[in-house]
């Protein structure tokens, strides 16, 4: 598939020299995944069928074709939020004008923080409705096909929910694990991260679990965006009184695992790139895992704005501010390891492995710092 850019590669020579610096100790810290600088979202712009004044982004389909909003919006079924959907043909298609899910989602009570599985059949949400059990609980509406109206949606049960409020769920593409807060009894204090998991999307869900005190805290921990590959895990603690050492109201965490049965490390702030003086909340993934998209709220909640910000890979592996060859040598050198240096692909935070996704994602790079020549005209 690089065949056509072999007038990029390096030369033998080159393969060699590099190898000798490798070998000489030409390495670096340990590549990661960064977050570039955010950029204020102009809605109008990017969705324009949205409107800012009633409309949030709940959840994107996987293949990016689907925005769920929750809105309160007129037209709607609830006297508070309604679950929404803009649609478009392809991923460079205008959106289409908001389609408001109905009946079997969107009741008196209301509809909000929804959550969709990758192949886009479930939809999860949260609500108040009555027939649950108590305050707010988790609630499931499937459809046989993309192309079908969505079933009445029902109950996740006892096993996941309680008396207590559970909302803001959050499912991994597979629709295996999803993830959710709670203010339950049993917790570390105030609100915490639970997740329920089941085998195969046919099974039911199991008895939600507290994530542990290394990822919950006595603070609140709450609103999680799981990313799509269940490695990466951001939740916020804007609800009352942040975490220390943050930047000022509440702000995003992340914890992450180096696979799917792996547990969760300790939780790191966001950083000041993404977190600010205001109240980061509403975080999600895009369906590439490159974008972070989310909102900002200033104290009074009066002001609410729209931000994303890309999810980098860190592909100069040897920090010396080139991609280049030495890069490429390190990253050949470790084919077919787990080293997280190189594992920056397919989602900027790699994905366990290093093999042809990480190369992908290297040669984009390559080629934006190395530009093809053009051919001798002689
Ligand atoms: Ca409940
Ligand atoms: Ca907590
Ligand atoms: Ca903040
Ligand atoms: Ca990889």
């Amino acid at each position: 598939m690089f065949r056509n850019r072999t007038t990029t590669w390096p030369s033998h020579a080159a393969w060699w020299a590099a190898l000798v610096l490798l070998t000489l100790g030409v390495g670096g810290v340990q590549a990661d995944f960064t977050f570039g600088p955010r950029e204020k979202v102009d809605f109008a712009m990017a969705f324009p069928t949205l409107d800012p004044a009633y409309d949030g982004i709940t959840s994107f389909s996987s293949d990016g074709l689907e925005i769920y909003v929750q809105s309160t919006r007129p037209g709607g079924l609830s006297s508070w939020m309604d679950l929404w959907v803009t649609r478009r043909g392809s991923t460079d298609a205008d959106w289409a004008p908001l389609e408001n899910l109905g009946p079997a989602v969107n009741v008196p009570n209301g509809a909000a923080l929804s959550t969709i599985t990758g192949n886009g059949l479930e939809l999860y949400f949260n609500s108040d409705r009555p027939g649950g059990q108590g305050d707010f609980d988790l609630y499931v509406a499937t459809r046989k096909t993309r192309n079908n109206p969505w079933s009445q949606a029902v109950n996740l049960g006892p096993k996941v929910n309680g008396p207590a409020c559970d909302g803001v769920p959050s499912i991994t593409r597979d629709g295996l694990e999803l993830y959710f807060t709670s203010n339950r009894p049993g917790g570390h204090g105030n609100f915490d991260v639970y997740v329920a998991r089941r085998a195969t999307v046919n099974d039911p869900w199991g008895e939600a679990e507290n994530l542990g005190p290394l990822v919950n805290s006595e603070y609140d921990d709450a609103g999680p965006s799981i990313s799509p590959d269940g490695r990466v895990l951001l939740y916020q603690d804007y609800l009352s009184t942040p975490r220390p050492n943050g930047y000022g109201g509440g702000d995003f965490w992340m914890t992450r695992r180096a696979g799917r049965s792996a547990p969760w490390g300790s939780p790191v702030n966001l950083g000041p790139a993404i977190n600010g003086p205001n109240f980061e909340h509403n975080v999600h993934f895009s369906p590439d895992g490159c974008v972070l998209h989310y909102s900002t709220a200033s104290a009074d909640w009066s002001v609410v704005e729209n931000w994303q910000a890309p999810i980098l890979p860190i592909v100069d592996f040897n920090s010396d501010q080139k991609v280049d060859l030495v890069d490429l040598v390190m990253l050949i050198d470790n084919w077919g390891t787990s080293n997280t240096q190189c594992d920056i692909g397919p989602m900027p935070w790699g994905d366990g492995k290093v093999d042809i996704e990480d190369l992908k994602v290297f040669m984009t790079y390559w080629e934006k710092d190395n530009p093809p020549q053009p051919a001798d005209s002689k």
